[in-house]
């Protein structure tokens, strides 16, 4: 490492010395020599500051003028212009210029499949020119592009289009006003040729505003869906958050080559294709509602994000957290509560309790960042969403309506900070949320330990609760914190128990404030069975000595969705944690038949929504299960889980067979109905797959499907099964699809997750498939990402081939692209719960990366909190 990057803290937060009120923005495109104007209105906020210092990162300055005149009393350091003895309020003029073609960072201006797009947050802008590059100096922006008329058609910014004309030489130029001052990482440009879908929404008060989608050319008739969630998100978001929008124009591009899903940039949002394109032949059903959710995710920013945006970016989950729950909202409202809150529950407990959990471990609200493209993370996002529906349940609909309803009087407008989002929900309820702040300051996986004891002579049941936060990489020290903790009891004929004290009914959320407390019930007439946690009211860890009986039961009885596949997860927790042990001493993997009969009463019960039956026989990751333990025994941990599916497909053969047949289908709708009874039949074909007529199954259903959902189940069954058929199924997939990297990524998620015991060498093979480039993080991520962290065996294998691979492609994007490759090294960030062997093999690649003198920012923060445990 040639030079320590500086860490930034919280703390240290100061208002700027200077703000920018308004920028006029000039952009002559251009693939190498893109020449941008920006004339900045400044001015002084802190009287003694004399100096102007403006962030700036990879630019070529080609002038700088003070009111008109040539400014030379400024110098140039590494990611800073620093303009001195500047005048009180003045104009600023900067040119600089850019090389897009050459930006493979993607991050600032960069071409994407031919047109010129930008993407700007957490601070990208300044690759575009020097600025006041931070969330808390608003601006009303005016922007000027200009390119060949030809090639580019469309140019687009943020706001309304003003002005437009053509000149001489071929070139045009159109004029955009955003009439809202919004912090830079807002901006954004598109400049290319696209084919356009055009809608428009009229608002609650009338209003009329023009949607448009821009695609590649030859993709309109991908574009529906996306069109139709946008229009259902803007009429969502006026029924039930009272928020309309604020523009005449509301833009959605999508481009091939993105970092991440999208980005909220006032009017104009920029989408990673995948959030965008969908028809029956290329997309699944998880595509389907995943454009629905991050379409409506990124409509939701406009006002928790764009209208009250974050003062600074430790904030982040200010905007981010709450537009997450947002968008769960959302999309149980117009689809099925509990699967969503099922799927929002596995990427908790799975993937984010295991960054509590690494060197990475921080609270929603960070303290210390050194590159904040790494705090993109679950924790401020998924956890930062638990935290905000946590108040939610605290305070209820109503009174939580309220505080936004306040917090957006108060702050519209401005850049704010998590403590003022809270202080609303606390004057809008009257309820004291003193203790629930240690949520965005704390950060850690608290564990809740929970025992009962009966009195069947005084009909009192007593409910003793401890909670603990073990220390994590960046915190020692832990306090108990206000933990809602949704309960509910029922009788043995499964008829609930309405909680009572001193014969009062009471609520079923108990708040958990102390690291002990014991709650006491009476008039329950018998030994109840307990219901604990009711749709993981807190992002906790539960311990509860359940009996199989019980969790039987619930998962049969409990009237609430959730706490039934709750129960089959414990379940079967219980019985793999048990089963990974056996195999550590050498005994018999043993699935009890009990536990198979359990899951055959869901299989099997008629009034119970498919949907929730394809969840509660969809059995946990190995990465998931990697994650209950101490010392991951990957290899026990493989073999387990290929057991428990081998068990329970010859267990259930004739019923899975039956309730395949079941639900046959016709014509292909996308209706929620619809996906869940797909959901369900594919279900069944995974288990299928791994009976006798295992590869007929397979085949047939590949040939009758039509639509890609089906066929991605029979590839995907194939592939986990290692049947026959998968060669000739890949093979003819690959033929169909070759030129759509969209689809292929599909395709290459199943080469990634491949459990054949080569899968290494077939994963490097692929590297050099047509569809394939280290250019596309999409293809990188399907492939090499889910090598590393969806096929955990091959990945981790004793050699450390895999770490080797995987640190080979790290060297080569820490070049071109350090975000994405910051976001692959995830997994080597857990070496601590490896054997020791392994956790040499990734000790070493950690520093071969650690030594190299370029290494960027991102990789480095990362490396060195791994390497310093
Ligand atoms: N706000 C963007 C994420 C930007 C990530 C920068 N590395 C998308 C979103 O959360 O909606
Ligand atoms: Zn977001």
């Amino acid at each position: 490492m040639s030079q320590q990057p500086t860490a930034k803290y919280r703390d240290d937060y100061r208002a700027p010395d200077f703000t920018i009120t308004d920028i006029n923005l000039e952009f002559d495109l251009d693939p190498n020599k893109t020449l941008v104007t920006a004339v900045s209105q400044i001015k002084r906020l802190n009287e003694r500051a004399t100096d102007l210092v403006l962030d700036g990162d990879d630019l070529t300055l080609v002038r700088l003028d003070i009111n008109g005149d040539t400014w030379t009393a400024y110098s140039e350091e590494a990611g800073k212009l620093i303009i001195r003895d500047v005048p009180a309020a003045f104009t600023l003029t900067i040119q600089t210029q850019l090389d897009p073609e050459n930006n493979s960072a993607l991050e600032g201006l960069y071409i994407s499949g031919g047109a010129y797009c930008t993407q700007c947050e957490a601070e990208g802008f300044r690759r575009i020119t020097y600025y006041l590059d931070r969330p808390d100096v608003l601006a009303r922006f005016t922007t000027k592009v200009i390119a060949n008329k030809a090639t580019y058609p469309y140019l687009l910014s943020n706001g309304n289009k003003m002005a437009a004309g053509d000149l001489d030489d071929g070139r045009h130029w159109v004029e955009w006003h955003d009439p809202h001052a919004k912090p830079s990482y807002l901006f954004a440009l598109v400049g290319g040729d696209f084919d356009v879908l055009r809608d428009t929404f009229e608002t609650r008060s009338g209003r009329n505003v023009a949607l448009e989608i821009f695609v590649d050319k030859g993709n309109l008739d991908r574009a529906d869906h996306a069109m139709v969630s946008l229009k259902n998100a803007m009429k969502w978001d006026e029924e039930r958050f009272d928020l309309e929008y604020d523009l005449d124009i509301y833009m959605i591009v999508a481009v091939d080559f993105f970092n991440m899903g999208a980005m909220e940039n006032k009017g104009l949002n920029i989408f990673n294709s995948k959030y965008v394109l969908a028809n029956a032949e290329t997309a699944t059903d998880t595509d389907y509602l995943g454009i629905e959710a991050v379409i409506g995710h990124e409509y939701f920013h406009n006002w928790t994000g764009n209208r009250v945006t974050c003062r600074d970016w430790f904030q982040l989950s200010l905007k981010e957290g709450l537009t997450v729950f947002r968008d769960q909202e959302f999309s149980s409202d117009l689809g099925s509560r509990s699967v969503n809150r099922i799927s929002n529950a596995r990427i908790v407990r799975g993937p984010q309790f295991a960054e509590d959990a690494s060197p990475m471990s921080h609270p929603i609200r960070p303290e210390k960042v050194i590159e904040m493209n790494n705090f993109y993370t679950l924790t401020v996002y998924e956890k930062g969403s638990e935290v905000i529906r946590m108040m939610h349940t605290i305070l209820g609909e109503s009174a939580f309506q309220k505080g936004m309803k306040l917090y957006f009087e108060r702050h519209d407008g401005t850049a704010s900070t998590c403590d003022d989002f809270v202080q609303a929900m606390e004057e809008a309820s009257g309820i004291d949320l003193t203790q629930f702040r240690l949520w965005y300051s704390q950060s850690g996986t608290p564990v809740l330990t929970v025992s009962s004891t009966y009195d069947a002579a005084t009909k009192q049941l007593a409910l003793h609760v401890t909670q603990h936060t073990p220390a994590t990489a960046d915190q020692q020290e832990k306090q108990p914190l206000y933990i809602p903790l949704d309960i509910e009891m029922y009788r043995q004929d499964g008829s609930v128990i309405e909680l009572q004290r001193h014969g009062e009914s009471v609520s079923n959320v108990l708040a958990v404030t102390q690291a002990e407390q014991t709650y006491l019930f009476d008039h329950v007439d018998e030994q109840p069975v307990l219901s604990l946690l009711r749709e993981f009211s807190a992002p906790v860890k539960l311990e509860y000595d359940y009996q199989d009986d019980e969790l039987a039961f619930l998962l049969q009885h409990a009237r609430n969705d959730f706490a039934r596949w709750d129960a089959g997860q414990s379940l079967l927790a219980k019985h793999i944690k048990a089963n990974v042990a056996r195999v550590q001493d050498d005994q018999p993997i043993d699935v009890p038949l009990s536990v198979v009969d359990a899951f055959r009463g869901v299989l099997l019960s008629d009034n119970t929504d498919p949907a929730l039956i394809a969840e509660v026989l969809n059995l946990p990751s190995e990465t998931e299960v990697a994650g209950w333990f101490e010392t991951v025994d990957v290899d026990a941990i493989h073999q387990v889980m290929a057991a428990f599916k081998q068990q329970f497909a010859d267990h259930m053969v004739d019923e899975l067979a039956a309730v395949y047949r079941q639900y046959a289908q016709t014509d292909y709708q996308i209706t929620h109905k619809a996906m869940g009874e797909r959901a369900l039949r594919n279900a069944c074909l995974s288990y299928l797959a791994h009976t006798e007529n295992g590869n007929g199954y397979v085949e047939q259903h590949y040939q009758e499907a039509h639509n890609m959902t089906d066929t991605m189940a029979a590839l995907s069954a194939a592939n986990s099964a290692q049947l026959p058929c998968r060669e000739p199924l890949m093979k003819g997939f690959s033929d169909q699809w070759q030129h759509d990297g969209l689809v292929m990524d599909k395709w290459f998620m199943l080469q990634g997750a491949n459990p054949a015991d080569n899968a290494l060498e077939q994963v490097k093979a692929q590297m050099s498939h047509p569809a394939f480039t280290l250019k596309n993080p999409n293809r990188i991520r399907s492939l090499i990402g889910a090598f590393c962290n969806r096929n955990p065996a091959r990945f981790h294998a004793k050699d450390g081939a895999g770490y080797r691979f995987l640190k080979e492609i790290l060297v080569t994007l820490n070049q071109s692209n350090p975000q994405v490759a910051s976001r692959l090294i995830d997994p080597l960030l857990k070496l601590a719960y490896y054997d020791s062997a392994r956790q040499q093999q990734m000790r070493n690649v950690l520093q071969e990366l650690a030594d190299m003198d370029n290494l960027a920012n991102d990789l480095y923060e990362k490396v060195e909190k791994t390497l310093e445990q």
